[in-house]
């Protein structure tokens, strides 16, 4: 079975078949990882988002990566902390996961580097959110031991990177 890796730095000088951008309903842009994927794939990126007339939470959207140096873009939603109870939030930031995941399979695509959904100004606590990322992300691996898939956790920053390594301690 495929593992789960983690790496820090700028997702959008990765390379992988697809990197997963922690959007917005609108799926026009934003600030985060978001304005920082649009900044770079270049403004055809926008016009191709703008004619997938936005993305609900828990959702995933796919694009090309443009001038990127990921194939495609899977655009998902994650919960607004505030917004919902604990087991609504752990649902829906699953969600966006699984249905991202479920999405690259669907291109038959065999690697993605996931951002931190949800834990920028979304305000998904770390540790919390780190948690189901990558138990979510296991047990997709499990649910489909045939299909090739290295699946990465893209961290920020250092602490992130620390979180992310505790997590990926719990789950192995
Ligand atoms: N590479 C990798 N990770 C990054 C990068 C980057 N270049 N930049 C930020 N992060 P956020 P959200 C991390 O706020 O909480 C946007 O305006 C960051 O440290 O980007 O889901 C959208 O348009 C954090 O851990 O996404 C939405 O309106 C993680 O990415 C809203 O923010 C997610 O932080 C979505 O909020």
């Amino acid at each position: 079975m495929a593992e789960i890796k983690i790496v820090q730095g700028d997702i959008t000088k990765m390379k992988a078949d697809a990197i997963v951008n922690a959007a917005n309903k609108s799926l026009l842009g934003g600030g985060g990882v978001d304005g920082a994927i649009h900044a770079a794939a270049g403004p055809e990126l926008l016009e191709e988002c703008r004619a997938l007339h936005g993305c609900e939470t828990g959702e995933a959207k796919i694009t090309k990566g443009y001038n990127l140096p990921a194939k495609y873009i899977i655009h998902t939603v994650g919960p607004i902390y505030r917004f919902h109870d604990q087991a609504e939030n752990k649902r829906l930031l699953s969600n966006c996961y699984n249905n991202s995941l479920n999405l690259a399979k669907k291109y038959d695509l065999h690697s993605i580097i996931f951002s931190s959904i949800s834990t920028g100004v979304y305000a998904y606590p770390a540790e919390q959110a780190a948690e189901v990322a990558f138990s979510t992300a296991k047990k997709w691996l499990l649910d489909h031991p045939d299909y090739e898939m290295e699946i990465t956790m893209c961290a920020f920053d250092h602490q992130m990177y620390r979180i992310f390594t505790q997590e990926l301690a719990k789950i192995n």
